[in-house]
């Protein structure tokens, strides 16, 4: 059973429509090696009122899960703004309880001069992380977030991503976020859907595309 998309899940879906963000003229080749009839790319939220109703929808859909966490860690580099952003409106949308939550991010390359090492912002020792990317495909780029987290001292509380393609993940039939959750025993939260997606679009789409999104669905949606 489905939860009713919220307001804000449309509206984001909308923007993203709309903008081409999510574009349907595939096959587009995935980080994955799956080629698949759609493409959410999150570096198209590329203007002052697209950032700001993006940091709005991570806000809500984090105040939604209930996830507990002291630290917003933002992998580099795409995973940087949309933390940063997501801080922001958090202070604003979630009240008095976020106010103090910190951001942090890392460098790929180590500097080597001042204060040296690759992590800027809050301190994550002893801190529950919660980690923010863009998508999630088959969780490659979460498990690698992971890492650096456990290497900081913190601990890896949950992730929040914009799109959760609901795809298998690496090892076999679970989605790739059914794995983290299995393996790291922590919440995933989604401002949307591969099923969203498709619900939002299916009048919307020429059939033709409508079709090969369906067919990607069977072919690559994992249970659970
Ligand atoms: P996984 O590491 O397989 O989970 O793939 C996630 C990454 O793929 C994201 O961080 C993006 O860099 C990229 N991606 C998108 O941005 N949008 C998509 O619709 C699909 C992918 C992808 O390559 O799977």
């Amino acid at each position: 059973s489905k939860m009713p998309l919220q307001d804000y899940q449309r509206s984001l879906l909308d923007l993203a429509v709309n903008n081409s963000i999510l574009k349907f003229s595939g096959p587009y080749t995935l980080k994955s090696g799956r080629q698949s009839p759609y493409f959410f790319n999150c570096g198209l939220f590329n203007t002052a009122s697209l950032l700001s109703a993006l940091g709005s929808a991570y806000a809500r859909a984090i105040v939604d899960s209930g996830i507990q966490f002291d630290v917003l860690f933002g992998p580099a580099y795409k995973g940087i703004p949309l933390a940063a952003i997501t801080a922001a409106k958090l202070a604003d949308v979630g009240g008095g309880k976020y106010a103090d939550i910190g951001y942090a991010f890392n460098r790929k390359e180590a500097k080597t001069h001042g204060e040296g090492g690759n992590l800027v912002g809050a301190s994550m020792e002893g801190k529950r992380v919660l980690v923010i990317d863009d998508v999630i495909t088959a969780g490659t780029a979460i498990r690698e977030a992971v890492e650096i987290i456990k290497a900081a001292g913190g601990t890896f509380s949950g992730v929040c991503v914009v799109l959760d393609r609901q795809e298998k993940g690496a090892s076999g039939d679970l989605s790739a976020i059914g794995e983290v959750r299995k393996e790291f025993g922590v919440k995933v939260s989604a401002i949307i859907t591969l099923d969203d997606i498709v619900e939002f679009t299916q009048d919307a789409l020429e059939p033709a595309q409508a079709k090969e999104m369906q067919e990607y669905r069977k072919a690559w949606k994992a249970e659970g």
